[in-house]
């Protein structure tokens, strides 16, 4: 048999190990389900989220179509990018940790993307900032089990079986005391 019952108690394991360091990142893909493309509204989407210090940002397209550069303020609102390049994805499927708290600009540099509308700037805060709105969901959820392990232990709250123990030995030293 496996494991004994006792190691499927699901503690809260928060609880053991204390505030958590950060929240859980998330990954964004730029679009949501129209991803990079040149008929999405990238205003809107990068307005319905909180971007947090850790999170990535997913920019999917087919490759060759679009691109993705993260620019300066200026070059994202001109669309010129002779100059205010800060980096350059171009494989279709590009992942960008945001790192700092600050604000980023993205365009797509095909010609006419960008002032198609194929740009947006996302303000990122540091993850603790948001940590009174996101720490409870950030319990830790244990790993899913196989299920027949755990059927078997179902008819047995843990607590009990700690307190027949105590009992038990608690019995066993009165025994011996009077016997
Ligand atoms: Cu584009």
């Amino acid at each position: 048999m496996g494991i004994p019952c006792i190691f499927h108690v699901k503690f809260p394991l928060s609880s053991l190990l204390g505030p958590e360091p950060s929240k859980r990142s998330e990954v964004y893909t730029v679009g949501d389900e129209e991803e990079w493309n040149a008929d999405a509204d990238f205003v809107s989407w990068s307005q319905k989220y909180k971007f947090s210090v850790g999170d990535v940002l997913r920019f999917t397209y087919v490759k060759g179509q679009h691109n993705a550069y993260e620019v300066t303020e200026d070059t994202y609102r001109s669309c010129n990018v002779s100059s205010g390049v800060l980096a350059k994805y171009e494989s279709g499927n590009d992942q960008i940790k945001l790192k700092q708290a600050k604000k980023y600009w993205f365009i797509c540099n095909v010609p006419g993307h960008c002032l198609g509308g194929m740009r947006f700037s996302i303000d990122v805060k540091e993850a603790s900032a948001t940590s009174g709105a996101n720490s409870t969901s950030a319990t830790i959820t244990p790993p899913p089990e196989s299920s027949s392990p755990l059927n078997s232990c179902k008819s047995y709250a843990p607590a009990v079986r700690w307190s027949m123990g105590i009992n038990l030995m608690a019995f066993g030293i009165l025994v011996r005391l009077y016997f």
